[in-house]
């Protein structure tokens, strides 16, 4: 296609909205000047069949060999669509959640292991969405060789795609739409500059200098300078709450930054899982009041068990009322969580107060409290402001609080631990709105801590075998991590 259809696509796409100025918030949390929106296509048809015949357009004058597309969802699915069925080339469809019921795949349709699959994506700025379908493929037993983009922002996309074996082709690029816009007056001198700067100082992209070998984009955000100390290390620094350290040299001991989340119903399967589990975890989390039939004597078991295999108990009780109320719960009842447990979690929303109530009962017994500060659940209202007033709290009861429960690292203090549930090996979720994040991305990308699985273990047909495979990943992902930034 001639450059002025490309020329006119861009005005078009500047018409109904799909590229946008001002201030907006990219996946990363990083604040963009342009937003690119090519999700509202579907409502202009002839848009969308212009876009589609660009792609394909490019795809043969790639001379692009394949056996199937397949787009990235969801945004990428229409356009493969169109594509697709126009011209009978045979689709496939990435899930994002695995179904719990029937057969659980991940990828639609039909294929062959060795298959190669073309991916199809409408925006690209890092490229992490393209590498993330690629792998679902890959884990499929497919190929991915090459990728059609129609817009590229330009900010290491291309770059990071190639060094893991993907050729991404991009049909429009940023400076190319910024010169159309300014061309036609669409946006002042001012403004195209400023885009410009920002794509320019916000690549994404980082590779080796030393040897010229390129870097995975997994491995992208592994070279923050405070990511650069050991478990070790932590573990030994002047300001570290005592059983922060504890649990730093646990893990650095057992090579493992695995907390496996034990949701089970009876007491006895939890003190099996315990007693199984425990020489490859560094954490075992509960839910005390799943269980059917708890007893004074199982807390006394699970902490034998834990003393045995060398794990801390973190009761994922979540405390989220005024200091008064959390120091009985904490305390007494039915469980009397702060005689067993090493390790609690509460919640900011009551403010200050709740560590308050719950120090009173755990500090003179050393224990220690995670707040929570993000959810692993789509939706969750723990974000932004929310998320800095916990991190702030956290910081003015460091004697008592020791960490976060987080999706990624918030803060460079290095004594506080960063522990994340919502874990699995592949990305994805269920229907009940979790959201799973693999143990590379959490550990390497996020700069988390300790990794939280529940089902990925318990619903595993080997549960040792699982429990040692995200053992091994999360601990492969921090040794990477911390020989990267040493770099
Ligand atoms: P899963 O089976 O790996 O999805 O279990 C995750 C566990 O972590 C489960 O016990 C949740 O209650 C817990 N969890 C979570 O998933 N997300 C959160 O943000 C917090 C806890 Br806080």
């Amino acid at each position: 296609m001639e450059s002025v259809s490309i020329d006119s696509l861009i005005l078009k796409l500047h018409d109904v909205d799909a590229v946008k100025f001002g201030e907006y918030k990219l996946k990363s949390g990083l604040m963009t000047p342009i937003y690119i929106d090519l999700r509202v296509l579907v409502s202009h048809p002839a848009l969308m069949n212009q876009v589609s015949s660009l792609i394909y357009q490019r795809v043969q004058e790639e001379g692009l060999q394949f056996d199937s597309v397949c787009g990235v969802p969801y945004t990428a699915l229409p356009m493969a669509t169109i594509i697709c069925s126009r011209h009978e080339l045979p689709m496939l469809i990435r899930r994002k959640e695995a179904k719990d019921y029937g057969t659980k795949r991940m990828v639609e349709g039909s294929f062959r292991e060795g298959d190669t699959c073309l991916i199809i994506e409408d925006t690209v700025t890092s490229g992490s969405s393209i590498l993330e379908t690629a792998q679902v493929l890959y884990k499929e037993g497919l190929k991915v060789t090459d990728a059609i983009v129609l817009m590229d922002r330009e900010q290491g996309g291309v770059e990071m795609l190639a060094s893991e074996g993907i050729r991404l082709r991009p049909i429009i690029s940023m400076f190319k739409l910024l010169n159309v816009l300014l061309a036609a007056e669409r946006i002042d001198t001012q403004m195209a500059q400023s885009v410009r700067k920002f794509i320019l100082d916000n690549n994404t992209f980082r590779p080796q200098e030393d040897n010229g070998n390129d870097v995975p984009a997994t491995k992208k955000l592994c070279v923050e300078p405070d990511l650069q100390l050991s478990y070790a290390d932590r573990a030994k620094l002047q300001n570290v709450h005592p059983l922060a350290s504890k649990l730093l040299k646990i893990m650095e001991e057992k090579q493992s930054n695995l907390c496996v989340s034990a949701d089970v119903t009876s007491s006895e399967e939890l003190l099996q899982l315990a007693d199984s589990l425990g020489p490859k975890i560094c954490m075992l989390k509960t839910h005390v009041d799943i269980l059917k039939d708890y007893t004074a004597a199982f807390s006394q078991k699970l902490q034998a068990s834990a003393e045995k295999h060398n794990f801390l108990v973190f009761e994922d009780r979540k405390f989220a009322d005024i200091g008064n109320t959390v120091k009985h719960q904490y305390e007494g009842g039915l469980y009397q969580i702060s005689s067993w447990s090493h390790i609690v979690n509460a919640h900011g929303v009551p403010g200050p107060g709740v560590v308050k109530g719950l120090s009173a009962v755990g500090k003179p017994l050393g224990r220690g409290c995670l707040l929570v500060a993000q959810m692993s659940s789509r939706g969750s209202l723990a974000t932004g402001e929310y998320t800095k007033a916990v991190l702030q709290m956290a910081e003015e009861h460091s004697d008592f609080v020791m960490g976060f429960i987080c999706g990624s690292k918030i803060t460079k203090r290095p004594e506080f631990i960063h522990v994340t549930p919502g874990v699995q090996m592949q990305a994805g979720g269920d229907l009940l709105g979790q959201q799973y994040s693999t143990p590379e991305e959490v550990i390497c990308n996020k700069g988390s801590d300790v990794i939280i699985v529940g089902r990925g273990v318990l619903e595993a047909p080997n549960r040792l075998k699982a429990a040692e495979s995200y053992r091994k990943s999360g601990w492969d992902a921090y040794t990477k991590r911390v020989s990267q930034s040493g770099q």
